[in-house]
């Protein structure tokens, strides 16, 4: 529990506070904002209101007020949980993990850079020169992937439209020696389409300010680009990107194609098809000379990936023109998967560059991990469509993951160990993640048996199949199944009544977004480019179409076998929670819609997360675990016991230290209430280990 702060800023930890109804809950949250303390703690958990203003708890003198330190000694903050999850690492040889959560514009992004500048500060004292290489790759490469994966939205300015998990991996002496960056379905359909007042990713609008590139690519002024919405000045951030690139290892060559690939995408954008009798043409033929330049490639291969598809029957390979329909729809199709494709080669061309080398565990022993989870919070946009989805069963897995560590299996484990509790009800959020993902039944799978049906396959038949099969569940309805709710305004439109709140989603779009065709003519234009980079890109183009028989995975399969893969890597890490709240919708420093953010408090189970840890216990360790690192410190167990169990000896050695009105004593477990109490522990051990130390020092001088 956090000391050393007057209570004019109210409680610092919510575990504090007298009575624990949502009432105090939200008082407390509302003063400390408005007396600009942001973070408060539930135990380990940071709670975190965005200030929408520069703060000054950033710097180099608080790094120094938390390195090393314990968590109650100092006001609560991101570094006190970052300073946690090193130490855990360190001294204990855990993976550990940094979930942070919340909807969006709420502070994720923020938070984990903090984080990661934190770990950054406090390491490799000794300046090595490979560690410091590392930890100025790590904190670029955030630089980069913010240029290419966000963008700004009606939520945020800086809005994530991918998902990002990343490891740093660190040596014995925990300084960091590499990491590994997994990225989660990029939202590609914005490459081509903005809802109003949104814009497509930072980096388009990046290159396109920069004059030398925009003439040398011939791009017109950002407003001439029918896929960019706006044009504000990012020339600044483009000097930043582009330092970064090279600083974390990029070839000028591999910069280059990026920038190109870039420009080809805006100039696919101004394509149009039009028809001269029943043969489709290409309308503005002089983007087509440009493009194909950009891709290193013949004109005529250009038009025909754009006009033509090659279609297999049999033995005979035929080409089949397009209709302007067609081909506009291959177009963006293109210019989606171009864009997909660029930000994943990125991604792996960083970890390609920071994944650990030459470490010999054998030699050095284990390398540990701390991973960073920010993610697309959870969003209701005017129209949700297929991205959304995704994005908002991604935060209800997460929400299940906090659900599993902090509520159940703590509830589980005191039951199990038979210490006398009274369960604590919270909402489970399962049945709205079998929901979506359920084998069969879940909409994801109705989505894909959708897609493959063999004769019409249209967004309607998908939502006829959702109605078949969840026409009864409690979190499903849509306009069909209730034709007289208001919110429900279209016949496509269906509603999920998540975890955080109902959301209406349109079914158009669907199909097409799951099955996420790229014409195979595409795929072979861009492998036969003879611009290495690209190829290197598009190395399934070189396979022929005869040659292509597997169907590929949807992309919601996809996408949720990856949710289910980051949920199993996180649940076998020691986990650390950052729980951000977003105040207003206004971005005002100002402004505590109390409404708002106590929506955001019940949803995220904040208040069940306080009576749990109110009433439980900080630490737990089973009897003999317990006894191997403390027995030293009683006359009792050291060097053995003489008592009957492992338990018993605990029970004397913590009696005899006078913790005993601080602890239960389960079947297996020893369980401490205050993490007071352990450090005391821990501080009683340092100081026995001195001393044993220096008596050994004395007998091997034989001063005694
Ligand atoms: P998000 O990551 O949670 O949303 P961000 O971290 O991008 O949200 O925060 C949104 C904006 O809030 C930032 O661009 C800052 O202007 C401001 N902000 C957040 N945290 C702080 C802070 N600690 N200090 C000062 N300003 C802050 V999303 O990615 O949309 O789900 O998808
Ligand atoms: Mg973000």
């Amino acid at each position: 529990m956090a000391e050393h702060e007057s209570l004019e800023y109210g409680k610092a930890d919510f575990v504090l506070l007298d009575n624990v109804s949502m009432e105090e809950f939200m008082g407390n949250l509302k003063l400390r904002f408005e007396k600009g303390r942001i973070y408060t703690y539930i135990g380990e958990v940071v709670v975190s209101v965005n200030p929408y203003r520069a703060m000054n708890i950033y710097g180099r003198d608080t790094v120094e007020q938390y390195k090393g330190r314990e968590l109650y000694e100092r006001p609560p903050h991101l570094f006190a949980i970052a300073d946690a999850a090193y130490k855990a690492m360190k001294r204990r040889n855990k993976d550990t993990c940094i979930v942070i959560s919340g909807e969006s514009g709420a502070g994720k992004t923020e938070a984990s850079k903090y984080i990661m500048q934190y770990i950054a500060a406090i390491t490799n004292p000794n300046q090595r020169a490979e560690v410091e290489r590392v930890k100025n790759m790590l904190l670029k490469s955030n630089c980069v992937l913010e240029a290419f994966g966000n963008a700004k939205t009606n939520r945020n300015d800086n809005s994530s439209r991918f998902g990002k998990y990343m490891d740093i991996n660190f040596d014995f002496k925990g300084d960091p020696i590499g990491g590994h960056i997994s990225n989660y379905l990029l939202e590609k359909s914005r490459v081509i389409f903005q809802q109003e007042g949104e814009r497509s990713f930072h980096s388009f609008y990046q290159v396109n300010v920069w004059r030398h590139l925009s003439i040398c690519f011939h791009l017109p002024p950002t407003s001439l680009l029918s896929l960019l919405q706006s044009s504000i000045n990012d020339n600044a951030d483009f000097k930043a990107v582009a330092d970064a690139m090279k600083v974390i290892g990029f070839t000028a060559d591999e910069i280059q194609t990026v920038y190109k690939i870039l420009a080809t995408i805006l100039h696919l954008g101004n394509l149009t098809f039009g028809v001269d009798g029943d043969v489709t043409l290409i309308e503005n033929t002089k983007l087509v000379s440009v493009i194909k330049d950009l891709l290193s490639t013949k004109e005529e291969n250009v038009e025909k990936a754009l006009l033509y598809r090659t279609v297999a029957t049999g033995r005979d390979v035929i080409e089949k023109q397009h209709t302007t329909q067609e081909a506009s729809y291959g177009r963006d199709a293109l210019a989606k998967a171009m864009y997909e494709r660029l930000f994943c080669w990125i991604v792996g061309r960083i970890n390609d560059i920071i994944e650990v080398k030459n470490y010999d565990a054998r030699v050095h022993g284990k390398n540990t991990v701390i991973g960073v989870l920010d993610i697309y919070g959870f969003e209701i946009f005017q129209n949700n469509s297929f991205e959304q989805f995704c994005i908002n069963y991604c935060n209800e897995k997460l929400q299940q993951l906090f659900i599993q560590l902090v509520l159940k299996q703590e509830q589980e484990e005191y039951q199990r160990e038979g210490i006398p509790w009274k369960h604590i009800d919270y909402f489970n959020n399962q049945i709205i993640v079998d929901l979506v993902e359920q084998q069969h039944k879940g909409i994801f799978s109705v989505l894909d048996e959708a897609c493959m049906n063999v004769g019409k396959v249209t967004d309607e038949v998908f939502l006829q199949g959702l109605n078949g099969k969840l026409a009864k569940h409690a979190h499903y309805t849509s306009r069909k199944l209730s034709p007289t709710d208001k919110s429900l305004e279209f016949d496509r439109d269906f509603r999920i009544r998540h975890y955080a709140g109902d959301v209406v989603y349109s079914v158009v779009g669907f199909i097409d977004k799951n099955k996420d065709t790229l014409f195979q003519d595409f795929k072979r234009l861009l492998y036969n480019s003879s611009n290495p980079v690209l190829k290197r890109m598009w190395p399934e183009g070189k396979l022929s179409i005869t040659e292509v028989t597997k169907r590929p995975l949807t992309a919601a399969t996809l996408f949720k076998n990856s949710m289910i893969s980051l949920v199993e890597n996180l649940a076998c890490k020691e986990p650390y929670y950052v729980r951000c709240i977003k105040p207003n919708d206004v971005k005002s420093p100002l402004l505590f819609e109390q409404e708002r953010c106590r929506h955001q408090v019940e949803y995220l189970g904040l208040l069940e997360n306080v009576r749990v840890r109110r009433a439980g216990f900080a630490n737990r360790q089973t009897y003999p675990r317990f006894l191997q690192r403390y027995k030293m410190i009683s006359e009792f167990t050291w060097p053995n016991h003489d008592m009957p169990s492992d338990k018993d000896a605990v029970k004397k050695l913590l009696k005899g230290c006078g913790f005993d009105h601080d602890v239960a004593y389960g079947k297996t477990k020893v369980f401490i209430r205050t993490p007071r109490t352990l450090f005391s522990l821990e501080e009683q051990r340092a100081e026995m280990v001195q001393r044993i130390v220096l008596f050994l020092q004395k007998v091997w001088r034989g001063t005694i």
